[in-house]
């Protein structure tokens, strides 16, 4: 399956940078951007969201416009299915090979597989555990910490006047991944300076709509007072907010909702009133992964750390920017 996806992908691709050449060799010269010879192995964590289906469009047509060969391939959110594509980028020999870590730990093996190869590697969107920096040349993504702490930031403004208890339900993304964990702690750290917020119940629903719905649906038969959902995902949410429906509340106000991301339906929810707040992440990374390649490559200095940029959105402003958000 994986050899099927990456033998099209190749194939497409070949057919391009072929046709590049042509006209490389046409003796037009002049507008070298150093990057017409490099190929990159990249290997995404799948399709589970909106989020992901931009990011992958995002690499996909950054590198076609960066002049890289793109070798692409999709885990299905499973780590040995990245570790399967990274190997076979290593005996391909790619120039380079860029990946969004599904899970943070267990990637030293593979990772020393690459370097004893002198083939670099850059994490995109989502970090790794070790300690050993010398495994990658830099990072670049959001920071899930931030993004966390500012779901929980919004909320204690919201309850700022409440003394009651809030009963808060979680919407983990994938277990084990950087942006559960982060999007998980940085929360917590922000409402646990305060005792009338509770966690009542926290489980993961993978990053989808689908699991979303059937994990909320469990929350509301086992909590008959839910007050807050924090989805890690726009996705969860949405999904979540079929199951609030479905069990005749009205979500936004029976139970208000924050998720992160900021795709479109997440925003066209967040403007109809059924989402509350959301905490963009930013999935536009292709141009700045393909930036950071041509640089490694060169064998220019680059930062070991680079942090998108990002924002947050209410109610007003979501309707105000809808019509013109690119994913
Ligand atoms: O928030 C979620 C996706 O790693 C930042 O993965 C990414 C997350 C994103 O499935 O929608």
């Amino acid at each position: 399956m994986l050899k099927r996806i990456s033998a099209l992908v190749v194939a497409g691709l070949t057919a391009m940078s072929v046709a590049a050449c042509g006209s490389g060799s046409g003796g037009s010269g002049g507008t070298s951007g150093g990057g017409d010879s490099i190929t990159m192995g990249f290997s995404q964590v799948g399709a589970e969201s909106g989020w992901r289906t931009a990011n992958t469009k995002s690499v996909q047509d950054s590198a076609k416009n960066a002049g890289v060969t793109l070798k692409f391939s999709d885990a299905q959110q499973k780590q040995e299915n990245q570790i399967k594509a990274i190997r076979s980028y290593i005996q391909q020999k790619v120039d380079i090979i860029a990946f969004s870590p599904v899970v943070e730990s267990g990637w030293e093996t593979v990772l020393k597989e690459a370097k004893d190869a002198k083939i670099p590697v850059i994490l995109t969107d989502r970090a790794v555990d070790s300690p050993d920096t010398s495994l990658y040349k830099t990072f670049l993504g959001s920071d899930f910490v931030e993004e966390g702490k500012k779901a929980g930031q919004w909320l204690v403004e919201e309850y700022k006047d409440a003394t009651d208890p809030v009963n808060i339900v979680e919407l983990q993304g994938t277990t084990g991944s950087a942006p559960a964990n982060d999007r998980k702690a940085g929360f917590a750290e922000v409402i646990g300076a305060e005792s009338k917020f509770k966690v009542v119940a926290s489980q993961t629903g993978d990053f989808t709509r689908a699991k979303g719905k059937e994990v909320m649906e469990a929350f509301l038969k086992s909590n008959p007072d839910i007050d807050v959902l924090y989805a890690h995902n726009d996705d969860m949410g949405l999904g979540a907010i079929e199951a609030i429906e479905g069990a005749g509340k009205v979500p936004g106000k029976d139970i208000k909702i924050i998720t992160v991301d900021a795709v479109k339906d997440g925003m066209q929810a967040l403007a109809d009133g059924k989402i509350n707040f959301i905490v963009e992440c930013s999935p536009l990374l292709g141009p700045q992964l393909m930036d950071l390649a041509k640089k490694v490559l060169k064998g220019e200095q680059v930062p070991p750390r680079v942090v998108t940029e990002e924002t947050t959105f209410t109610q007003e402003q979501a309707k105000q920017v809808l019509s013109t958000r690119q994913y």
